[in-house]
């Protein structure tokens, strides 16, 4: 259980742990070079930790401590049957991905989650894989999990992903490293981009062009360092704080700053906000900077199209935000929700109207009255990280003390959020 009293300015200078997309990967693709990869920064959440636990039930060597990650891969083909079921918790990063990788081992691997991961869609990347060659069977005829995977030769393919997203990209693009032939994903709007970014890191030719990516099959991945950023996605819960609160202003140092991630900066700043990078820079491929926000009045605006997915796991905050600017905020075209840790529409809905704002769900999104009177509520993060953190950033603007419940969801990403927000708040 979180407790969250009101604030009165949010103050200073902070790090957020590091990027939890990025973080799975370096561990993901380490464990398939060839040599040992070291890894900085490194996210100690719960869901970067299942992709290790899967990678150690298969023979990788892995050790960690705090953001310190060694992995040492023996090459692509160098991963082992496991003897039990892969637990990926709460991650679907993990399943999708590993469900890429798993499609070209020559062995049998049954994947499964939480609750929540057992609601959450796999067919779409249990379909194009089995496109290209793949045994895979789960409930529903693949839709859920349990996922049985037995992985073989694969044939490339072209496929036309239905939604924007990384991970059914990254799924087949793994598949694609030791398919037959060329394996291209196009996508209806470009989903972040890390899984391209650090393969190239890795050693990979891969090319994009516009919205489609392709891979030659046959190649394999050499370990290096990586050095994992902080995560745009966890800073944007203290930007939101900063214009949630008066005569606040804080720094977020080493945040990255991918262009398919930074869709909050451009909608702070669009509401009004301001909000800085300076210190910009580029390490393993990825952008980087740290993050000056000044508390600023917001006035409400319509978030949709191409801008979606460049902020899709950070609407539940934005919500919350929109409560605080003037006039009415609209976010349409995020249907993909619906099918994250919580039908994310229907969470922030029912959770942020117990502070007494006025939030009405459509089919693809959500409308938000502004200048709300927020009064502290009790709270069920409902299991879900990002809902559990958003609620708390409305609880910094709510007089009493508000109280999250299963507020333990927040270490799948934000180890140590509480600590922090305390720190930051007066
Ligand atoms: O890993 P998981 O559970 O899917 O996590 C979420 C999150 O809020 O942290 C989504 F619920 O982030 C996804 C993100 O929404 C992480 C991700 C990635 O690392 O590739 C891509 C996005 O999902 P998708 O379905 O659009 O590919």
């Amino acid at each position: 259980m979180l407790q969250v009293k009101q604030a009165k300015q949010i103050q200073g200078t902070v790090r957020v742990p590091g990027d939890k997309s990025i973080s799975h990967r370096a561990v993901m693709f380490g464990a398939l070079a060839e040599g040992t990869t070291e890894i900085s920064g490194f996210l100690p959440g719960a869901d970067c930790l299942s992709t290790i636990s899967c990678f150690q039930r298969m023979g990788v060597e892995i050790q960690q401590d705090g953001d310190r990650v060694t992995v040492k891969g023996n090459g692509w083909f160098g991963l082992q049957e496991p003897t039990e079921k892969l637990d990926v918790g709460n991650s679907g990063t993990t399943i999708r991905l590993i469900s890429g990788i798993l499609s070209t081992q020559p062995f049998h691997t049954v994947l499964e989650g939480d609750e929540s991961i057992a609601k959450r869609p796999m067919r779409r990347v249990v379909g194009p894989l089995r496109e290209m060659g793949a045994k895979i069977d789960g409930r529903r005829n693949g839709e859920f999990t349990p996922l049985a995977i037995r992985g073989g030769e694969l044939t490339g393919i072209t496929y036309q992903s239905p939604v924007a997203s990384a991970q059914i990209k990254s799924a087949i693009l793994l598949a694609g490293l030791q398919a037959k032939g060329t394996t291209t994903v196009v996508e209806p709007t470009v989903s972040r981009d890390h899984t391209e970014r650090m393969l190239r890191a890795f050693g990979i030719e891969i090319v994009q062009e516009g919205n489609s990516v392709s891979v030659q099959g046959g190649q394999s991945l050499k370990g290096r360092s990586i050095v994992v950023p902080g995560d745009i996605s966890s800073a944007a819960f203290l930007i939101v704080a900063v214009m949630m609160v008066p005569n606040s202003k804080l720094t977020i140092e080493n945040v990255g700053i991918n262009p398919t991630r930074t869709g909050i900066i451009d909608v702070v700043k669009a509401m009004g906000g301001q909000i800085e990078l300076t210190n910009q820079r580029i390490v393993n491929e990825e952008p980087i900077a740290d993050i000056v926000v000044t508390h600023s009045e917001l006035t409400g605006t319509v978030i949709e199209g191409d801008l979606i997915p460049r902020l899709i796991d950070e609407i539940p905050v934005i919500a919350v935000l929109a409560t605080q600017a003037k006039g009415q905020t609209i976010i349409r075209d995020a249907e993909e929700l619906k099918v994250k840790e919580t039908d994310r529409i229907a969470t922030v809905v029912s959770q942020l109207s117990k502070f007494g704002a006025t939030v009405t769900p459509t089919d693809d999104g959500m409308i938000i009255e502004g200048s709300a009177q927020l009064t502290a509520a009790e709270i069920d993060s409902m299991g879900d990280h990002r809902i559990g953190m958003a609620m708390a950033i409305a609880g910094l603007a709510a007089p009493g003390e508000t109280v999250i419940h299963n507020s333990e969801a927040i270490n799948v990403s934000f180890p140590g959020f509480a600590q922090l927000l305390e720190q930051i708040s007066q």
